[in-house]
């Protein structure tokens, strides 16, 4: 089994070799608001097959995750009902792109907690035990306790999925690299809005030596986890 990841621009992670006693999956945001029919990311008018196509790596690796007995953490980015949480920029903006957070579409109300189209999809279901995080900002440090969580579980290193890469994974890879975990993105486990953001986001983790970590795609981690994979069919919208 190797001890480290091939991953761009170093063989993650820097030091030396993967505990996975010390390292948990993040998946981040895998809402029907962002991936699913009638959701926000819908609603705005992208494409949600951008979105939709990590899934079926994403819950690949989930499975192998969860088999190497890692613990997985989910978040949901959304306000509460009374959106009181709902900064009033944001607000404004949704309204501009005719998705206003709170108002009714086609899944409920739109990022709001509670409604269907804030649940997470049911491919990547959290299960009893795996910590839920609810965030009102892209970050999942902000406002959450996500931090305490990791750190009284001994986490020292990340490993993310999610949508969308350019928005609230790298906020959160971000954020998390701040605070000193080593974190490592899967590249086709994330998806973006808008391809070329996707792939201008991997290109800025590269910077500086790996400016918040390092990237690869799923199959590298799977030599590592030494877990069997199982194969699913593409996820069309
Ligand atoms: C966005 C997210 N894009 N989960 N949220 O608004 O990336």
């Amino acid at each position: 089994m190797n001890s480290t990841v091939d991953s761009v621009p170093y063989a993650w992670p820097y030091d030396g070799t993967i505990d996975l006693d010390r390292t948990a999956l993040i998946n981040i945001d895998w809402q029907t608001d962002f991936c699913g029919p009638g959701g926000y990311v819908d609603t705005m008018g992208y494409d949600i097959n951008l979105t939709r196509t990590p899934l079926v790596e994403a819950q690949n690796v989930l499975d192998a995750c969860r088999r190497a007995g890692m613990l997985i953490v989910h978040t949901r980015e959304g306000h509460r009902p009374d959106l009181t949480d709902l900064p009033a920029n944001k607000r404004w903006r949704s309204a501009r792109m005719g998705a206003e957070i709170g108002s009714v579409g086609p899944c409920g109300r739109i990022l709001t907690r509670g409604e269907d189209g804030w649940q997470i999809v049911p491919e990547m279901q959290p299960r009893d035990g795996e910590p839920v995080i609810d965030k009102p900002g892209k970050g999942s440090f902000y406002a959450t306790d996500l931090d305490l969580i990791l750190r009284n579980a001994g986490i020292t290193h990340l490993i993310f999925t999610g949508i969308t890469t350019d928005v609230c994974v790298h906020t959160t890879m971000r954020e998390a690299n701040d605070r000193g975990y080593e974190c490592l993105i899967l590249s086709d486990c994330t998806g973006a809005t808008d391809p070329d953001n996707h792939d201008a986001a991997l290109r800025m983790i590269e910077m500086q030596g790996g400016l918040f970590g390092s990237h690869c795609v799923a199959s590298q981690l799977y030599s590592v986890l030494d877990t069997p994979v199982q194969t699913r069919q593409a996820v069309t919208a």
